[in-house]
């Protein structure tokens, strides 16, 4: 698949997430590509006349979000959100269990996930998969104190971690904690997985979301045209 592919497959999926999206809706705004391509195109309503109120999950899609005039609650409040449109780096079909954060923004989503009463996830069709792990990393966000330690156990679990890294520095998240990607050839106990690494001193989120997504949409290709498949939990 081409990057001129993968991005139709991402507007399609993005496009027609934001068609769910009513005035005087509480909206939750995603981070990453795809969901910047949601961000924009509810920037293109809300030009038109759309009224809703933005809770955006990253600085990079408040800043995004603002530029498109998308009214936004104040960073300190977290309302009760109707709709959330984000990404995800993997889904599992079965289940629609995901992994996110490798862009980073996973402690935000999460708190903007477990806010919202209907989350609409939007991805290409090579983030679904029939188990979650594998080539992707699972992202944890750890505090900086300590974190060498904070790897050590995670490394004591055998999730092979290694600390992110922007350049020649480790990468900062923005609420200035710190990632580890953790290598893990398939999860097969999501969520015994997700709570032995949340009660790890040190862990701050994990990028298992298991029971957040209530739709997933994903762009395919279909005979060589762009198309779209919906899985509902
Ligand atoms: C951000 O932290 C992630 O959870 C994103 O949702 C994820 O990386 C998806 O990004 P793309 O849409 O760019 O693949």
């Amino acid at each position: 698949m081409t990057a001129a592919d993968s991005t139709a497959l991402k507007r399609a999926a993005a496009v027609r997430a934001v068609e769910e999206v009513r005035s005087g809706m509480v909206v939750g705004l995603g981070s990453g590509s795809t969901a910047e391509l949601a961000v924009e195109a509810l920037g293109r309503k809300v030009e038109s006349g759309l009224e809703i109120l933005g809770v955006p999950t990253s600085e990079q899609t408040r800043r995004l979000a603002t530029r498109f005039r998308i009214p936004l609650a104040p960073a300190k409040e977290v309302p009760v959100i109707d709709l959330t449109i984000d990404g995800a780096d993997q889904v599992e079909r079965k289940t629609l269990a995901m992994v996110k954060g490798l862009g980073g923004a996973l402690l935000r989503e999460k708190i903007v996930a477990s806010a919202s009463k209907r989350m609409i996830v939007v991805v290409d069709q090579s983030k679904i998969v029939d188990n979650l792990g594998g080539a992707t990393p699972l992202p944890i966000e750890i505090v900086s104190f300590g974190w060498q330690r904070t790897i050590g156990r995670l490394a004591d679990l055998g999730l092979a971690p290694t600390l992110r890294q922007a350049g020649r520095r480790p990468f900062v998240t923005d609420g200035g904690n710190l990632i580890a990607d953790c290598a893990i050839p398939r999860i097969d106990e999501a969520k015994r997985l997700d709570q032995e690494l949340s009660a790890l001193t040190g862990v701050v989120e994990t990028g298992l979301f298991l029971e957040f997504a209530s739709t997933v949409i994903v762009g395919v290709i279909v005979g060589g045209q762009v198309g779209l498949e919906e899985l509902e939990r």
